[in-house]
């Protein structure tokens, strides 16, 4: 009802909506009206309520609940069972009991905060409240298990034009799964999965996006690797619509690649890969090797060439660039 009310007035933003309008459409008293513009004002909408003319949105909070987001995913089915949180610990935590639970795909799980956010081995993720998208999203891709980390590569070409999209900034993607703005991560990417034998129950894909946060809110320790689309743009964005838009573009490639296959997804990588052709070091638990990116293969694994000429297949590492 509220996520409707909201819906009514933001089609409408900046005229009035009369309360007989809503109550028709809404099928609801005034005084339910009434009591839902309550509630929208203490989150922090602004609206303002004239008598015989009725409800006129002004300005909307920048929140990520279910009810702004679904304001823009469009008509797709991604992103229309959200499930919001104020504080968490991980989205992923909660999205991989949704999915064992049998969530539908497409079913997301957002935060406006993170106390354990996480990122790949462990390592921690930044996710500070009101600043950024931490966004867990349920997939239930049929392909074979060893095709999965195409869908990392998929996410981050989706949330790479998103980002083009509402801020027309460049976001290169670094193999597999950051996105950079002038060399410094604005996005990173976790994919996991929930599988058995050959078969996959389900992906979660974990998508954590720095968009308002000013250089002071990044500690110490990335305050240099770290960028927001706020500090590259000079200005701050709505995050329902970036996550919105990233929702749209991750279901139209999905439905692509998994009509077609991961052709189409490996050309618009490519166009937007920032490691390739350059001199890198992939650093793995089993060791590191250091030699040219030469590109990706059809599954997505990086082909690395070392300084014999040997081609090595990387499934899974981090990628640095040596000062020499
Ligand atoms: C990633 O890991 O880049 C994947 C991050 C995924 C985060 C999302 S948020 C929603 C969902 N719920 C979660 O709990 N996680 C997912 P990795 O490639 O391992 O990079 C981690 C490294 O990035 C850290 O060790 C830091 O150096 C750096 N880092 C941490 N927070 C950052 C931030 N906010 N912005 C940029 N870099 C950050």
């Amino acid at each position: 009802m509220r996520e409707a009310l909201l819906h009514m007035l933001a089609e409408n933003e900046g005229e009035f909506v009369s309360g007989q309008q809503i109550s028709e459409r809404l099928n609801c008293s005034r005084t339910a009206i009434w009591k839902h513009i309550s509630e929208l004002r203490k989150s922090g909408y602004s609206i303002e309520a004239v008598q015989k003319r009725g409800y006129r949105l002004l300005t909307s909070p920048d929140l990520v609940t279910a009810e702004e987001v679904s304001l823009y995913t469009g008509e797709g089915t991604f992103g229309k069972k959200v499930t919001y949180k104020t504080s968490v610990n991980s989205t992923q935590e909660i999205a991989h009991s949704l999915a064992r639970e049998g969530a539908v795909e497409g079913s997301i799980v957002i935060a406006d905060e993170q106390t354990g956010g996480r990122g790949r081995l462990g390592r921690a993720w930044q996710s500070p409240s009101g600043t950024g998208i931490w966004m867990s999203l349920i997939l239930r891709p049929e392909i074979p298990l060893q095709k999965a980390p195409q869908l990392t590569l998929l996410i981050a070409v989706a949330a790479s034009r998103a980002i083009e999209k509402v801020t027309g900034l460049e976001a290169a993607i670094k193999w597999p799964n950051d996105l950079l703005i002038r060399g410094k991560k604005v996005a990173g990417i976790l994919t996991e999965l929930q599988a058995e034998a050959d078969s996959i129950h389900s992906v979660i894909v974990g998508i954590g996006m720095n968009v308002n946060q000013e250089k002071k809110h990044f500690t110490e320790e990335i305050s240099e690797i770290a960028t927001s689309l706020a500090i590259e743009g000079g200005k701050t964005y709505k995050r329902a619509e970036i996550a919105g838009e990233v929702l749209q573009e991750i279901e139209n490639l999905y439905r692509s690649y998994l009509e077609k296959g991961f052709a189409v997804i490996k050309l618009l990588w490519e166009a937007r890969a920032y490691s390739l052709g350059k001199r890198i070091t992939a650093r793995s638990v089993t060791g590191s090797i250091t030699g040219y990116a030469k590109g990706i293969t059809d599954e997505g694994v990086l082909l690395l060439e070392d300084d014999n000429g040997e081609i090595h297949s990387i499934y899974s590492a981090d990628i640095e660039f040596p000062s020499h």
